[in-house]
């Protein structure tokens, strides 16, 4: 009789953070099977290295056993991109987006500015998102410092297979894409999610999105001009649907493995005339 190692078995939790005099410079996380641990925690090692011209001075890799009981496995959102003329046209885009999903416009138009400015303390980055509550715009996170970081969410390997090429062939192919495509599938995932906003604080990455529940991840060519290095997250919340431990608990903790993966769109030029 065979019997399989918990190696084999058992799914892991790999994370891997790397920092420079204490500043962060990159992170990235994985869930894999027990058999593919060293190479996960190799490459996300290697990814650490490469990161930056001046390299970090500390790699943390952290590797967990999950539970595999309470992995729960989900579809990955559909994806579609709007072509905008230059930033101002995207936050229009995204103002109508977000007024779709449920936001109201005044609460869009300030969770935009927010993340343009710099919504932590004295305009500094935030490491995490804001939450956001999509008819106050009360903010929910409880360090506006740190924010509410998502965590433990991958794609199973069959799925990140099929998906890579898929993104590939429209040239989508940046890693951020689909990195960011997992994190907005496990917020939609959440209780009480109306939408998220999202664009890179990365410098020179000017694409974000809108992320709903009904229509899925929708990307916006450019949120902001090139060399602007302001970004983050606002997930929008109803308030009334959730407690708001539990969803933060979710965020965090819930281990989502993705299986499959939505439609993906063409990108095509954003046309107000349907508005
Ligand atoms: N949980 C919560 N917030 C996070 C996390 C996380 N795990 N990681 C990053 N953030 C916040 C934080 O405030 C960052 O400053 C901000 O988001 C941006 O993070 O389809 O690359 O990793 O073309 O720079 C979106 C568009 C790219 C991709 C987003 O975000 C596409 C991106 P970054
Ligand atoms: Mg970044």
């Amino acid at each position: 009789m065979l019997i399989s190692s918990p190696m084999e078995t058992s799914l892991y939790s790999v994370r891997m953070r790397a920092s420079r005099s204490g500043q962060h410079l990159s992170g990235a996380e994985r869930i894999v099977a027990g058999t593919a641990i060293s190479a996960a925690t190799a490459a996300l090692t290697e990814r650490a290295m490469g990161c930056c011209d001046v390299g970090p001075d500390e790699i943390h890799c952290r590797v967990e056993r999950l539970d595999s009981t309470s992995v729960r496995y989900a579809q990955l959102p559909d994806v579609s991109t709007y072509l905008v003329d230059d930033w101002r046209q995207g936050h229009q885009v995204a103002s109508v987006l977000l007024n779709r999903a449920g936001v109201h416009s005044e609460i869009a138009e300030k969770a935009l500015q927010l993340l343009a400015d710099g919504a932590g303390p004295g305009g500094a980055a935030m490491r995490g998102a804001i939450i956001m509550d999509s008819s106050t715009g009360e903010r929910l996170e409880a360090d506006q410092s740190r924010g509410v970081r998502v965590s433990r969410m991958d794609l199973t390997p069959e799925c990140r297979s099929g998906l890579g090429p898929a993104l590939e062939s429209l040239n989508l192919g940046h890693h951020r894409v689909l990195e960011a495509l997992v994190l907005a599938g496990k917020v939609l995932s959440a209780p009480g999610i109306v939408a998220e906003l999202c664009w890179s604080d990365a410098p020179e990455y000017i694409a974000g999105y809108v992320a709903a529940p009904q229509v899925g991840y929708q990307r916006i060519s450019a949120l902001k001009s090139a060399g602007d290095s302001h970004g983050g997250r606002v997930f929008f919340v109803r308030r009334e649907l959730l407690l708001l431990e539990e969803l933060v608990d979710y965020l965090e903790n819930q281990a989502v493995l993705f299986d499959s993966s939505g439609n993906i769109s063409a990108p095509g030029k954003w046309v107000t005339a349907d508005e």
